[in-house]
């Protein structure tokens, strides 16, 4: 189990974590942004779409490549959708 920053907060300011796959089209190392085509996000109503997720932090970066598919989890962070787990 990982331990939750968020945790530390109060109730109010939970994020909702959400659940996609996709495959990873593109990665900016420098910036710590990937391009990824996902599938439907059920939790936000969204349909499948090409869009830019910024990655948590180096060590999840280090899990992805271009072309991998994967199952990851995000969050919304001002006006970014932030990957914060990859399975
Ligand atoms: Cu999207």
């Amino acid at each position: 189990m990982k331990s939750m920053d968020m945790a530390k907060k109060p109730a109010a300011n939970a994020q909702t974590t959400h659940e996609a796959n996709g495959t990873i089209r593109k990665i900016n190392a420098k910036t710590g942004y990937v391009l990824i085509v996902h599938g439907p996000v059920n939790s936000l109503n969204w349909p499948p779409m090409t869009m830019s997720f910024k990655v948590k932090d180096k060590d999840l970066l280090a899990k992805l490549a271009v072309d991998k598919k994967v199952d990851f989890g995000f969050v919304k962070e001002g006006d970014d959708y932030v990957m914060t787990t990859v399975k």
